[in-house]
């Protein structure tokens, strides 16, 4: 396949056994939808992620531990916060200079936290004391089988892609946005109200997600819509 841009996609690091590792979902629907997926190491040097940037056509901040409070000027609310200093610092560098660039972006999960965080808004640090609600966003399902709607914003790059207001997603959080960035459009909100997905509307492409587009793919029509919006973005 012909111009397949390069999309460079940040890991997860196991400290304990000192090993970075992805769900390959991350990389198989970028491919699925015509992209070719790189996994990035975790830099905070600015020469290492010129150079990469130079080499890629957009990046995907994944899922992970959750975004230290500090960087929102809060302390740690309980032990539930676990936070990775090493990521944090990588993915704020490297989404700072993306973004710098006009690059596009996605973020999904602790991505769509960070991401709001370093545009200025803030989270909640443990969404079941702060926001408690029938709805399980951390879901005992399997990882493909979507447990909770979202309600889509009209007027969103979001509802465009998939063509429908209302669609069932699977759950997988501890944190969630609290006050959404400036400039920051809400687009899509679960039955109680927890924000599921964002975009920067003045920008080329920014859009974050709450839920697992990465692990529902294969059998859901509205995560590859995701993705290959993504990826088209990429492709200039
Ligand atoms: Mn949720």
């Amino acid at each position: 396949m012909t111009n397949r841009p390069l999309i460079g996609v940040t890991p997860i690091l196991n400290f304990e056994k000192q090993r970075f590792w992805l769900r390959p979902g991350y990389l198989d629907a970028i491919r699925d939808a015509g992209g070719l997926p790189v996994m990035l190491p975790h830099t905070d040097d600015e020469a290492e992620i010129d150079r990469i940037l130079d080499l890629c056509s957009a990046v995907l901040i994944t899922g992970g531990p959750d975004v230290e409070p500090e960087l929102y000027g809060e302390e740690r609310l309980n032990d539930s916060v676990e936070t990775q200093k090493v990521r944090d610092d990588a993915e704020t560098a490297l989404f700072c200079k993306a973004f710098d660039r006009g690059m596009p972006i996605l973020g999904i999960c602790r991505g769509m936290q960070l991401i709001n965080v370093l545009l200025g808004g803030t989270l909640y640090q443990d969404l079941p004391t702060q926001n408690p609600s029938e709805i399980r966003h951390r879901q005992e399902e399997a990882n493909d089988v979507a447990t909770h709607g979202v309600t889509l914003e009209r007027k969103s790059g979001l509802f465009r892609a998939v063509g429908s207001e209302r669609i069932d997603v699977n759950s997988f959080h501890h944190q969630a946005i609290r006050k959404p960035a400036p400039n920051l459009a809400v687009t899509a909100r679960a039955d109680d109200g927890v924000i599921e997905a964002a975009e920067l509307p003045a920008y080329p492409f920014l859009w974050l997600i709450q839920w697992h587009p990465e692990l529902l793919w294969k059998v859901d029509a509205n995560s590859r819509a995701i993705f290959r919006a993504f990826v088209d973005a990429a492709r200039g």
